[in-house]
């Protein structure tokens, strides 16, 4: 079991499209572990594109992910890293194949409805940024389930 982390975007919460992109996650056979709605602050933010410091788009990115509360969703499943990338599609909505959540729902390049890590490294870092306990821990603290 792989565990991985999809964030649905300021764009997609202002778009009600975070029901329809759970809709298609749990669709896809994943499991849900965690679910929280929050704002990102500069930090997280920048933390959580930190490969990308430094890039044209980076303030621009940082401004966007920090300009309304988004959803972040902690998901187990079995190559789970690769086939939430699968699902979500290419980074740019306007390249993204029929069936996925980009190609089907739009956006931009940069307002692009959700994010997945994409590798176990990223998975990783950027899962405790969100969600710092672990499952066992939220269960003994019966907080979840
Ligand atoms: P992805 O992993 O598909 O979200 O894509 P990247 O890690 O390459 O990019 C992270 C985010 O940076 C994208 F979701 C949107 C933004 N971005 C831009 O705004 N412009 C670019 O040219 C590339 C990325």
């Amino acid at each position: 079991m792989e565990r991985t982390l999809c964030i649905v975007k300021p764009d997609g919460v202002r778009r009600k499209l975070v029901g329809e992109v759970l809709r298609r996650i749990e669709g896809a056979g994943f499991r849900i572990e965690g679910l929280r709605m929050l704002r990102l602050n500069r930090e997280q933010a920048e933390l959580l594109y930190d490969i990308h410091l430094g890039k044209p788009f980076f303030e621009d990115l940082v401004k966007f992910m920090t300009s309304g509360p988004i959803v972040a969703i902690l998901l187990e499943k079995e190559n789970g890293i690769s086939d939430l990338r699968d699902l979500i599609g290419e980074t740019d909505p306007s390249l993204a194949r029929r069936g996925t959540i980009r190609g089907d729902l739009g956006g931009t390049k940069q307002e692009n409805l959700v994010h997945a890590s994409d590798s176990p490294l990223r998975a990783e870092k950027e899962i405790p940024i969100f969600f710092p306990k672990t499952e066992g821990e939220y269960k003994s603290a019966g907080e979840v389930r």
